[in-house]
């Protein structure tokens, strides 16, 4: 029987990265990464005896007549099929025990509404508690618009953004290269006044703009009885009714971004973009 021990003692409380290995010549124990003991007293095969108290055990000594129990939890286990070399224990200690980064959206604010041609720029703050940022990505949903590398302020301006609504992300790699997403920002860009030909389809202010629910069409004109259709994000036609007059209740959608397009009974199209809260 070999036994291999750390000189040092551990702490109750604190999480420890415990590695043995052998590979037939040499038993070594790792603590944290850091190679603790060695020892040559085996060589050869793991020497089984064929006895019900062969025992691959861990968290525990067992033998035919005694169990001791480790005192405490165990998170995680690997077992390996080869005996790994000390660098290789370093480097997963490394990986195993690195906290990712942090990153957030700081500009543009949530629910920010811009008109075309839209120029956006977006800020991200990242920070990484046990290394240093490498890389923050910005995405429009899947879409990657751009790729930081050059450190501390993170931030890219998205330029002629069309109209519609967009879903930011950043996303942070630390040196290790372990990976954290940011919570999303929701941005819309209306078309300018002007988008549209003279008479045919314009654009329209509603307010109040976000909107608990209920809103107002700005316009001299009167719109009762035109057609109002509203659309998410996703192109979906979520609303479908007559106006009695100038105002619309959004009251029954979710919170987020939608197209309004009003139809008159001139055949006039009036759109919108309003954010529900
Ligand atoms: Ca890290
Ligand atoms: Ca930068």
């Amino acid at each position: 029987m070999t036994y291999l021990t750390d000189t040092e003692n551990f702490n109750p409380g604190e999480w420890y990265y415990l590695t043995a290995t052998y590979n037939g010549a040499a038993m070594k124990l790792f603590v944290n990464g850091e190679l603790k003991a060695t020892s040559q007293a085996q060589n050869g095969d793991i020497a089984y005896a064929g006895l019900a108290s062969d025992w691959f055990g861990i968290g525990s000594y067992v033998d035919q007549d005694e169990n001791w129990l480790h005192d405490g939890a165990l998170d995680e286990i690997i077992i390996w099929a080869r005996a790994l070399p000390d660098a290789e224990v370093q480097q997963l200690f490394i990986e195993q025990s690195n906290v990712a980064p942090g990153v957030s959206i700081v500009e543009p604010l949530n629910n920010t509404i811009y008109t075309t041609p839209a120029s956006i720029t977006i800020t991200a703050e990242a920070q990484d508690a046990d290394g240093t940022v490498g890389v923050v990505e910005f995405f429009n949903g899947a879409q990657k618009l751009f790729e930081d590398t050059d450190g501390a302020p993170f931030t890219f301006t998205w330029e002629n953004v069309p109209a519609g609504a967009y879903t930011l992300y950043a996303r942070a790699s630390d040196n290790i290269g372990a990976q954290s997403l940011s919570p999303s920002v929701t941005v819309v860009v209306d078309e300018g006044v002007g988008a549209y030909e003279a008479g045919s389809v314009r654009s329209i202010r509603v307010a109040p703009n976000p909107t608990g629910g209920i809103l107002r069409f700005i316009t001299d004109e009167m719109l009762g009885g035109a057609t109002l259709r509203v659309y998410n994000v996703e192109n979906q036609l979520v609303l479908l009714e007559t106006l009695q007059n100038n105002d619309a209740n959004l009251g029954a959608l979710p919170a987020g971004a939608y197209f309004l397009e009003v139809e008159t009974e001139g055949r006039a199209r009036l759109r919108a973009t309003v954010v529900k809260q």
